[in-house]
């Protein structure tokens, strides 16, 4: 399957830019399986890589220019510009992803001389709230890193996807995308404290279970969204809290020190995205031990609990995730379910049964064909390695 893939984007190549690719590429999406809207609030995730992400095939080139292809938005041809150009290109198009990367890494002090050709080629739904978006910028990061043999180390190339994300597509998101793409294993999630950055591999051994991922194929973008606006309110509440706590996250405080402290915030809604913020960290702390202790039906209802926060308290899931979830939470074998990213339309997870699938579908995707007039997607999830070079030998 992935042979096809690269053999695929060897040919796009070739006749795209007329030569051969020295290298390939793969860099994933991710699924968040609890931790939500906790990473620019200081708090914990626990998100893992999966095996559909973004594959590139790429070569140096002598003169000044970057040539890129990707099949997923062939209506936008090849896109050229020189490497040191710093300007946007159009709103919208997938190359100020890549543009941002080269930014930041100049930014941290990398020199480029020369430019490269790259052709890509994508299998993670576009917006769907699996992070097409970072699963680019890394894979851009790596590509780069590559070709120019530079001696970043790992954390510098996530920092540099987050950094194009914030200070040149301007949504102002945390770590937690970039660092699952960068850091994936097979088989494990990363507990990441986003406060110390110091995090942990947990192997998600589910026993008989699976996680199926459901996309409400709602499309969103997060520049768009309300994303920065719950950024925005959550510092707003630890401005508020500042006047008698001595803290700089919400993640730094716990849900007892909250109920003591909430009156110090002025407003209401600001309570309560602050509510979701701090109770979600706490989930997500307890739900790493129900995990590493196998405990699947207590870590399921967390699921069930942070998508409820989502919804009431911090607003940022809508009709399309609210009916995946809360149809899926009734289907037998299924333990918990909740949405996953950012929300506002994209995907959710439901943590079910193996024997259990085929009737999550059935049901799920009628209820949610008939409540919300179109259909969802489902596919089950599989945990596999962050953002890597291929050997192609070893591949094809
Ligand atoms: C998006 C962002 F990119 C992440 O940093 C994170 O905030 C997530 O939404 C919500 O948990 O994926």
């Amino acid at each position: 399957m992935e042979s096809k893939i690269y053999r695929e984007l060897e040919r796009e190549f070739q006749s795209k830019f007329d030569s051969q690719p020295s290298d390939f590429f793969f860099s994933p999406g991710r699924i968040n399986l609890i931790g939500e809207h906790t990473d620019y609030n200081g708090g914990h995730v626990l998100p893992a890589a999966i095996t559909i992400g973004t594959y590139g095939a790429a070569k140096s080139r002598h003169d000044r220019f970057v040539k890129l292809y990707s099949k997923n938005f062939s209506n936008e041809g090849v896109i050229t510009f020189d490497i040191n150009d710093e300007n946007h290109l159009q709103k919208g198009s997938w190359g100020n992803f890549v543009k941002g990367v080269l930014q930041s890494l100049r930014l941290y002090g990398n020199k480029f001389d020369h430019g490269f050709e790259l052709a890509i080629v994508g299998n993670i739904p576009n917006g769907s709230g699996l992070s097409s978006s970072s699963s680019l910028e890394l894979l851009a990061g790596i590509v780069v890193k590559k070709l120019y043999d530079l001696k970043i180390p790992r954390l510098q190339l996530v920092a540099s996807g987050q950094k194009a994300e914030n200070d040149y597509i301007g949504v102002n998101t945390g770590i937690m995308d970039q660092f699952a793409i960068g850091y994936g294993e097979k088989n494990q999630a990363i507990y990441l404290d986003t406060n110390t950055m110091i995090y942990e591999l947990v192997p998600v051994e589910m026993r008989d279970n699976v996680v199926v991922i459901m996309n409400t194929n709602k499309k969103r973008e997060l520049s768009d969204s309300k994303y920065n606006e719950r950024v925005r309110e959550t510092q707003e509440a630890v401005f508020d809290l500042q006047k008698e706590l001595r803290i700089n996250f919400l993640g730094e405080i716990d849900s007892k020190t909250f109920e003591k402290s909430k009156h110090l915030i002025n407003r209401e809604v600001v309570a309560r995205r602050a509510k979701h913020a701090v109770s979600e960290n706490e989930r997500t702390k307890i739900a790493v031990k129900l995990l590493k202790d196998n405990h699947m039906m207590e870590f399921g209802r967390l699921l069930n609990e942070s998508h409820e926060s989502l919804k009431t308290d911090y607003e940022v899931t809508g009709i399309e995730l609210d009916t995946l979830v809360e149809t899926a939470q009734k289907v037998p074998g299924v333990l918990g379910a909740r949405m996953t990213g950012a929300g506002f339309g994209g995907c959710a997870i439901a943590l079910v049964n193996k024997r259990n699938v085929a009737e999550l579908k059935q049901i799920v995707g009628k209820a949610y064909k008939d409540k919300v007039g179109y259909e969802a997607s489902f596919y089950v999830a599989e945990i596999g390695q962050g953002v890597h070079s291929i050997s192609l030998n070893a591949e094809k």
